[in-house]
């Protein structure tokens, strides 16, 4: 293990370069489905959520553009929280639709088998495209909570037919700078089965919709054990690997830190990245935090989580390429793989550090926000109004 005092100079402009997006809702409240818990200091409306995002900003310096989700963070002008945003310093990111919480919904949205129902989940799209126009934003999220909870509930393939007709209607709302990406997950709310389960169904309708339309990769949304990188590796040769939902989990879809129940992984998952450049701004994929935090302060959550990823990050950047690429030649499987382990035991927190203070940042931007007394601040400023959280 080895502990450099400065990074070398091209992973310290990766890094320097380097963004990752974050969730408004990160910053509402949030819970289990058996309750949502209140934090004093919680935001109250959709431009409080930007102020605090803007303090995970301030402090790492790498986390400029925020997400919205529709209609959790609707406003009655979406071009005044533009300007909100612009002025902390913010850019609005990519526009989440919600089709999960209202009881139209029940039996699916743009899988629905009524009309009706489909119709109002297409419109909804649309007007997201329209508040992405709005806000400055060029992407159109979606994740969709459709599925069956028993067999024979209703017809599968049926389901992905409508499916299909729904994402094109979409797909055609699409300005050329516009992009759609489609993120699966393999279970929950449906227990039976889910209308985009998996990266290949996600990619499958991606492709038949056109360029303009990529898969999201949420890394909590696999079954226990799925090798999470070769879906990366995979997404990214087929270049349709859009944007990441990061989070940890341990048992299901847990959205707890990055890099808190499996650090390696973060680093598995990354390499695949860092070997095709696609950290490098421009690569098209959008790196985004999909958290929610109840039992720890939601703003220092957001800071660990993108300082877990900056940190790993660097590790990958460290692994000798040329090294492993020999190893790899010879079949030396114990030298290869020590290459790999040797890059990931590197502690590159003093190099970070160092990096930190030469581009005017903390140099522990963690210890930085807790000592500045913005909770307390906030948490007495706050009073009265309703905090937002789930459904809000
Ligand atoms: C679904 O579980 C999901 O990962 C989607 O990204 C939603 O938009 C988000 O969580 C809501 O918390
Ligand atoms: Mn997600």
């Amino acid at each position: 293990m080895t502990t450099p005092d400065t990074l070398p100079a091209e992973v310290a402009r990766d890094i320097s370069e380097f963004t990752l997006e974050v969730p408004s809702w990160g910053y509402g409240n949030s819970g289990t489905r058996f309750k949502v818990f209140g934090t004093p200091g919680t935001p109250r409306d959709p431009f409080e959520k930007l102020t605090d995002a803007a303090q995970t900003h301030a402090y790492t310096g790498s986390s400029p553009r925020v997400s919205l989700h529709y209609p959790w963070d609707k406003v009655d002008d979406f071009g005044e929280l533009r300007r909100y945003a612009d002025d902390l310093g913010l850019q609005i990111g990519m526009i989440n639709s919600n089709t999960f919480q209202e009881d139209e919904y029940k039996f699916g949205s743009l899988t629905a088998g009524d009309k009706t129902v489909r119709r109002r989940a297409i419109d909804h799209h649309l007007e997201c495209i329209d508040v992405m126009r709005a806000t400055g934003s060029k992407e159109l999220k979606i994740w969709l909570a459709d599925g069956t909870n028993y067999a024979g509930q209703d017809s599968i393939r049926a389901r992905q037919d409508r499916l299909a007709e729904s994402l094109a209607e979409i797909y055609l709302g699409l300005g050329e700078d516009e992009r759609l990406v489609l993120e699966y997950k393999f279970f929950e709310p449906s227990f039976y089965h889910t209308d985009v389960p998996d990266w290949g169904t996600s990619l499958l309708h991606v492709q038949a919709l056109g360029e303009k339309a990529l898969v999201v990769l949420d890394t909590g949304h696999h079954a226990p054990g799925t090798n999470i990188e070769f879906i990366v590796a995979q997404l990214l040769r087929q270049n349709r690997l859009g944007a990441f939902d990061f989070n940890s989990r341990n048992y299901a879809d847990d959205d707890l830190i990055v890099g808190s129940a499996d650090p390696f992984q973060l680093f598995r998952i990354l390499f695949e990245i860092v070997q095709v450049g696609a950290h490098r701004p421009g690569s098209g994929v959008n790196f985004m935090l999909d958290q929610c935090h109840y039992l720890e302060s939601k703003i220092q959550a957001q800071i660990r989580s993108v300082l877990n990823v900056q940190e790993t990050l660097a590790k990958t950047l460290l692994v000798d390429l040329e090294a492993l690429a020999d190893a790899q030649e010879r079949n030396d499987v114990m030298e290869a793989n020590a290459i790999l382990m040797d890059a990931f035991w590197t502690d590159v927190r003093p190099g970070l550090a160092a990096l930190r203070e030469e581009r005017g940042l903390p140099a522990d931007p963690f210890a930085a926000f807790r000592a500045s007394g913005y909770e307390e601040k906030v948490a007495a400023e706050r009073v009265g109004g309703n905090q937002m959280g789930w459904g809000a």
